[in-house]
């Protein structure tokens, strides 16, 4: 892909879109058609036709003195940009060509040819060409200015180039982004501080199904896992930050929209294969990724077919100290019996544990695009993606017991500042191991069809997307609890080093130091499927409102969630077991280049012995589901009908132009959710029926100010519908003796609603260069929190605690982006750029404690600070980046019920990029991820050591080549 920019002093090029929307464009119900809705007041020539090329999404070049002094006749209705130019230099000594990347070059007239301009123009071609990194961005950055929304966009390099390996680990350098790794691969995105159930992802704007995580029991239902997905089947992601009332509602942080490639937008015939192998340090393998797009167009440009492939494997380790708790109490500090101390923060568990992880992965994607002539274009996508996580993580996890009296060995009690840091305690120990294989599959298909005539386009969609996650293998978890006697703790501060633990009187790598505990079987699945059609229809306009758009939706959506679990302790319980039932530790540099000293191997029991061990497990598996099970499980039908009407519109108001969509959106939510409430003596089948409607206005606006200048203001109402697992309405009895207590779902949850604000400054201050200053506030109404009230069944009060709407909170925000191409300097330093970023956030929310009193607090997982430096050179054959994205520390936990708060330190990654282009169609890539070997350290209070996670540096080399 290459975007032609012309240099200010012999050409100006008119900003925007250009050859990079051309060769990315987007979802067909987006997609810029030939002809468009132009809007021009009389002004100067020069002027005009960049307004022009904004308008029609043109590239179109000219030299400023060329067109000096000439003033253009005022301009408005449907056209294409080449009659459109045509009418503004009428009458003058000018003329226009269309160039072979579909430019438009206005030139000198042969009747009057200047000196300036050669005949022909083909000297007056382009002086500076952007290819590659500097290319994707600038045409983002055009697609960022022409939108009447807020919207960040990232765009492939190239075709299968992707700016980083990960689709998530991409999006982390657009402001306001942050990402959640998982084994240090980026899995969910959150935009301005809102995690990843607040956010809509769609697929060529279509709604996706989600994939559940089926490794432990956190789920949501509705978190897209960006993991699932190959960058390299991606010509674009765009996160949208201010809704437009033609878009999915459902995203109070955003909306995410990943664009595959389409066939007759690359407008060639394209062959392009990546063979890339990575090591990942800590794993110390060579994993292989593959990658392979066919494109064909025939020579009329009017029908497409295109296949897409991607398969890569991905080894992983990651060393971590977790588990880590601290909790108020008092202590015995003399060993006579009696709790001596103040109420200070005590630890009460640490858990060291080894992760290791085999990815593999494979996503198709087909497309076939049929556009015979202006007026019609027909599209069929597929996407197929699935994913295999072989895991195995290895534990020890010790549990002080420091607040019983005479637990301490008097004397060994260290205090500081009300905590206590070091003491040696009677410990219990578990050693555990658990093994599975994990599988996400998801697919998606849809086709999509567009009429334009006489000034109406008429659009449909249909969908049908599926997400299954599953447990093939089992998750066995292998466990061994016992005494070990006393240990001698010594937590240091955060950064420094880990918790010293020196256990006096046990071994860990003896096979009988502790006696078998259980194996834990787990077994669960999720199938999420989704179905959408849409219809929606566009008025063209001349005048100040130059189109109406209205839209009706229709979604449906159902979801299962299953899960069993199983404990096998006949057998094994309280027995212990020789060397026979054990392998060795598998590393020997566990935790190495850290400070602490801790024991970094032990035994590592054999999962397949252990169950050989265990009996009676045919009775186990042959039996029904237990209580528990059913109340785990739950089913979630979902029904949305939408609709919205919007009106875009552009005026000229004194020097300034403004332009802008205002609308509003309608979507009627229906849910039946299915489960099992429990009544301390049986699980049986409920189901609700929950439905509300809302109102969605928008607003968008932009003002330009100058031709560089502009400014957008977007108003609009919000809404997320509740988390999946919060609306199962499942109920759990205690009955225990003293207090009668419940947990459970909620289905009568409404959705979060939120107002939100944005508005940006934006100077465009050279060809593919900006800085941009933004904020934003968003008030959410019906903050959802776990809160605990008495509720009556069957006559008895009991304590229920469960997901309540109620509560309030904010979030708002500061943006400050800022990226320059280097153009005006001399070679070699032209090839020279810069893009960073730096995002400011405040936010509170109201929590819930068990007793029923709400405090407030950060909302959980924001970072206040956070920034992106990124810097570029590309010149000839040599392509060089570097990125480093830093972000401040977050609440994790608030705590709460005498448990500490616990935070994320502040953390960076520092990555680069070297490319090499051997011959014109071949390049040697060499990539590294976090080079600079950061560590996440996690604390509680202002310094106390809360966790540690190192997940180590990957370093790539490959080939890539396209025909
Ligand atoms: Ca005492």
């Amino acid at each position: 892909m290459i975007v032609t920019v012309s240099s200010s002093r012999t050409l100006r090029r008119s900003l925007v879109l250009g050859a990079a929307l051309a060769a990315f464009c987007a979802v067909p119900a987006q997609a810029q058609p030939r002809q468009a809705t132009v809007q021009i007041a009389a002004q100067s020539l020069g002027t005009a036709l960049e307004a022009l090329a904004r308008q029609t999404g043109t590239d179109i070049l000219f030299a400023p003195q060329l067109v000096a002094g000439m003033s253009g006749p005022s301009l408005s209705g449907r056209m294409d940009a080449m009659a459109a130019v045509e009418r503004l230099i009428q009458g003058k000594p000018l003329a226009v060509r269309r160039q072979g990347n579909g430019a438009l070059l206005v030139v000198a007239a042969p009747a009057a040819p200047q000196e300036t301009v050669a005949s022909g123009g083909v000297e007056v071609a382009p002086d500076i060409i952007v290819t590659g990194y500097a290319a994707s961005l600038s045409g983002a950055l055009a697609e960022k200015r022409k939108a009447t929304n807020v919207v960040d966009v990232v765009k492939a390099e190239d075709i299968g180039k992707f700016p980083a390996q990960n689709i998530a680990e991409a999006l982390q350098r657009v402001p306001g982004v942050s990402i959640v790794r998982d084994r240090g691969e980026g899995v969910f995105v959150r935009i301005r501080g809102l995690g990843a159930n607040f956010q809509v992802v769609t697929l060529n704007g279509r709604s996706a199904a989600v994939n559940e995580n089926v490794r432990d029991s956190g789920q949501s239902g509705r978190q897209f896992r960006f993991d699932t997905l190959p960058s390299e089947l991606m010509s674009a992601v765009e996160v949208i930050k201010s809704p437009r009332a033609d878009l999915a509602e459902g995203g109070i942080g955003g909306i995410v929209n990943l664009q595959t490639f389409r066939p007759i937008d690359l407008k060639k015939p394209v062959l392009a294969l990546s063979a890339t192998a990575s090591s990942p340090r800590l794993a110390d393998t060579v994993d292989p990724r593959l990658s392979g797009m066919a494109s064909w167009v025939n020579e009329e440009g009017t029908f497409g077919a295109l296949i897409a492939a991607v398969y890569d494997e991905r080894t992983t380790r990651q060393d971590r100290v977790t588990g880590v708790g601290w909790a108020d109490g008092r202590i015995d500090t003399d060993g006579d019996g009696t709790l001596d101390s103040d109420t200070i923060l005590v630890p009460t568990s640490t858990r060291p544990t080894l992760e290791r992880e085999n990815r593999d992965r494979i996503g198709l994607n087909g497309a076939i695009q049929w556009k015979p002539d202006d007026r019609f274009e027909l599209n069929v996508d597929g996407l197929w993606s699935r994913l295999n996580i072989d895991y195995d993580e290895l534990t020890y996890s010790t549990d002080f017991s420091a607040t019983t009296p005479g637990a301490i060995v008097p004397g060994t009690a260290v205090i500081e500042n009300g905590v206590l840091t070091a003491a040696t305690v009677n410990t219990s120990t578990q050693i555990g191991r658990e093994t599975s294989r994990l599988e996400y599959e998801n697919w998606l298909i849809g086709a999509n069809a567009k009429w334009s005539a006489n000034g109406w386009t008429l659009a449909a969609d249909a969908s049908l997307g599926r997400a299954y996650s599953n447990t093939p293998t089992p998750i066995y978890r292998t466990r061994l609890l016992g005494s070990v006697g006393q240990v001698a703790f010594d937590y240091g501060k955060v950064g420094e080093r880990l918790p010293n633990l020196e256990f006096l009187t046990a071994d860990l790598t003896e096979s009988t130091t502790l006696p078998g505990r259980r194996i834990e079987y787990r077994v669960n699945d999720s199938l999420d499927r989704q179905r959408a059609a849409t219809f929606d229809v566009t008025r063209e306009l001349s005048g100040v409102v130059h189109a109406l758009r209205f839209g009706a939706k229709y979604e449906k959506r159902d979801r299962t969630y299953n899960r069993r679990d199983i404990n096998f302790t006949s057998g094994i319980a309280g027995q212990r077991f020789d060397d026979s039932y054990f392998e060795a530790f598998p590393v020997d540099d566990f935790l190495n280049g850290v400070g602490g000293n801790l024991p970094t191997n032990w035994v590592m029991p054999d999962p397949d012995r252990f169950w050989d061990a265990a009996t009676g497990k045919e009775a186990l598996l042959d039996a029904p589901l237990t209580r528990g099970d059913r109340r785990n499980s739950y089913a979630i039908d979902e029904r949305i009908i939408g609709g919205y009407g919007m009106a875009e519109f552009s005026l000229p108001l004194g020097g300034v132009t403004i332009r802008g969509d205002a609308g509003l959106r309608y979507a009627y939510t229906r849910q039946t959710s299915s489960g099992y409430a429990d009544n301390g003596s049986a699980a049986l089948p409920v189901s609700y029926e929950r439905n509300y409607g809302n109102f969605l206005p928008s607003l968008n606006l932009v003002a330009e100010f100058t031709s560089n200048l502009q400014m957008h203001l977007a108003a609009s109402k919000v809404i997320t519908r509740p988390s999946l697992a919060d609306l199962a309405p499942r109920l759990t009895i205690n009955s225990n003796p003293t207090v009668l207590t419940a947990v459970g779902g909620n289905p009568e949850l409404r959705p979060f609603e939120a107002w939100q604000y944005d508005g940006t400054v934006e100077w465009y201050f050279a060809p593919g260069s900006a800085l941009i200053g933004g904020a934003f506030y968003k008030d959410i109404t019906t903050f959802v929190f776990q809160q605990t009230r008495n509720f009556d069944l069957d006559g008895q009060i009991y304590r229920l605690t469960a997901p309540q709407n109620g509560g309030n909170a904010y979030v708002a925000g500061i943006e400050i982006a800022y990226q320059q191409l280097f153009k005006m300097l001399p070679a070699p330093f032209d090839g020279l750029g810069f893009q960073a970023n730096y995002t400011h956030t405040k936010s509170k929310g109201t929590y819930a404690l068990s007793d029923g009193t709400t405090f407030r607090d950060d909302l959980t997982d924001v970072a206040g600070d956070s920034f992106n430096l990124t810097a570029f050179y590309e010149k000839g054959p040599v392509g060089a980046r570097a990125s480093y994205s830093w972000r401040g520390k977050v609440l994790r936990d608030v705590g709460g019920a005498g448990l500490a708060a616990n935070n994320d330190a502040a953390f960076g990654s520092l990555d680069f990029d070297i490319s090499y282009k051997v011959t014109p169609n071949v390049t040697f890539v060499v990539q590294g991820i976090n080079v600079a070997g950061g560590v996440q350290w996690q604390y509680v209070r202002d310094d106390r050591f809360a966790g540690y996670t190192d997940y180590g540096t990957t370093l790539m080399a490959g080939v890539r080549a396209r025909f």
